[in-house]
């Protein structure tokens, strides 16, 4: 706790790279979606590394500059996913996962979120006090400009959405997140694409799993934004993730009626 705080570019300090240091996290795994990240992903990955995780995992749907080289270079599991979509990779991610795994991290690669808070988010799962870890991007923990104007809205009308359809009250559905392994095998993700952050917080509702809420220092991402950044990303984010509200809404009637609970 005396070791020199990580200082992040918001002005906030983290004394957590220095928590972490020396308490290895070998049945914690993280899995990075990352599209065209080589840049961050250097800068990204060495501080991963230093927190000796179990196994990090990059899932990439065919960059073009130099993530893979990168990835290889520091040591971490480069995979290939040729299905585009958040979704898509992520779960490609997954299937790498070591039989050693019990808790899964999904960070993005731009470096918005802090990966020394990473160990805040899994200690409260390796405590057996929940199952479930999001990060909620903090009004004032935000970097100005780090959430575009998107991103702020679907940041309050999809957690109202979920209030309203399953009654949880989440803050934000920020993409960094801890979950046990066997939750996240429980949750049964579906998505491929862009509806998979909102799809896994409705599932973790709908099986009862313990929730906890983080708020993290938000940062502007490093390198160019896929989704939330361009029109085009905006309007498939938009889609996928009303098309899994709407799609696990008339599942949970189809279950109500058949009178089972999951
Ligand atoms: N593998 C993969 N990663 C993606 C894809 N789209 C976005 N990403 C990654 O997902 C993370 C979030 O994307 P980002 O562009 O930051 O979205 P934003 O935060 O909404 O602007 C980043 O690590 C991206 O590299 C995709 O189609 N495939
Ligand atoms: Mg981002």
């Amino acid at each position: 706790m005396n070791d020199a705080p990580h200082r992040l570019e918001t002005g906030v300090t983290s004394d957590l790279s220095g928590r972490n240091r020396g308490r290895p996290l070998p049945r914690v795994s993280v899995i990075i979606p990352a599209l065209d990240e080589g840049r961050s992903l250097s800068v990204l990955l060495p501080i991963l590394r230093s927190m000796s995780l179990g196994q990090i995992i990059v899932a990439d749907n065919g960059s073009t500059d130099q993530t893979q080289q990168v990835v290889e270079s520091h040591g971490a599991l480069w995979v290939f996913e040729p299905r585009r979509g958040y979704g898509a990779a992520c779960h490609a991610g997954m299937r790498q996962l070591s039989p050693t795994t019990e808790i899964v991290v999904f960070l993005d690669a731009d470096l918005s979120d802090d990966p020394a808070l990473l160990p805040d988010l899994v200690e409260p799962i390796a405590a057996g006090e929940y199952d479930f870890v999001v990060s909620t991007r903090a009004a004032h923990l935000r970097q100005p400009g780090s959430m575009s104007l998107p991103q702020r809205v679907a940041n309050r009308l999809f957690p109202w959405l979920i209030k309203a359809g399953w009654g949880h009250a989440y803050r934000d559905m920020g993409p960094f997140r801890a979950i046990r392994r066997a939750s996240l095998e429980a949750v049964d993700m579906q998505d491929r694409a862009f509806g998979w952050t909102i799809e896994m917080q409705i599932r973790a509702v709908e099986l009862g799993l313990g929730i906890k809420e983080i708020p993290v220092p938000y940062r502007r991402r490093r390198g160019r934004s896929k989704i939330s950044g361009t029109v085009l990303g905006v309007l498939r984010a938009a889609y996928w993730i009303t098309r899994t509200c709407v799609w696990l809404w008339v599942t949970k009637r189809r279950r109500i009626r058949r009178g089972s609970s999951t």
